[in-house]
């Protein structure tokens, strides 16, 4: 016998929408000194020792580093009081966001 359910099949497929994510950029300047860039990662960002060097290094020869990567409100927060941080010891230190591709 022909199949006369005409009903259209359809599947819906659920999809878990996430947050896109930003990076936290940290800038090189002439002034910051390397420690106090590397404590600052440490102590805001909880990157370990090692990481934090490679990181400063990084930002150093090559003019920016990617600290790590956040919501974007995480991000702007932590970029923020980070550049505060540095401010009100009297350096230029910089951390920018940017939306991750
Ligand atoms: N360039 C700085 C110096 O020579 C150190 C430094 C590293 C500053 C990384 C900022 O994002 C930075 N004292």
């Amino acid at each position: 016998m022909a199949d006369t359910n005409t009903k259209p099949r359809t599947a819906t497929v659920l999809k878990t929408a996430r947050p896109p994510l930003h990076k936290v950029i940290l800038v090189n300047d002439d002034f910051t000194p390397r420690e106090f860039v590397v404590r600052l990662l440490k102590d805001e960002f909880r990157v370990p020792e090692a990481q934090a060097n490679v990181i400063m290094m990084t930002a150093h020869t090559k003019g920016a580093c990617v600290v790590a990567v956040f919501t974007k409100e995480i991000a702007d927060e932590k970029a923020t009081r980070a550049t505060d941080y540095a401010h009100q010891h009297g350096f230029p230190l910089l951390f920018t966001t940017e939306p991750e591709e």
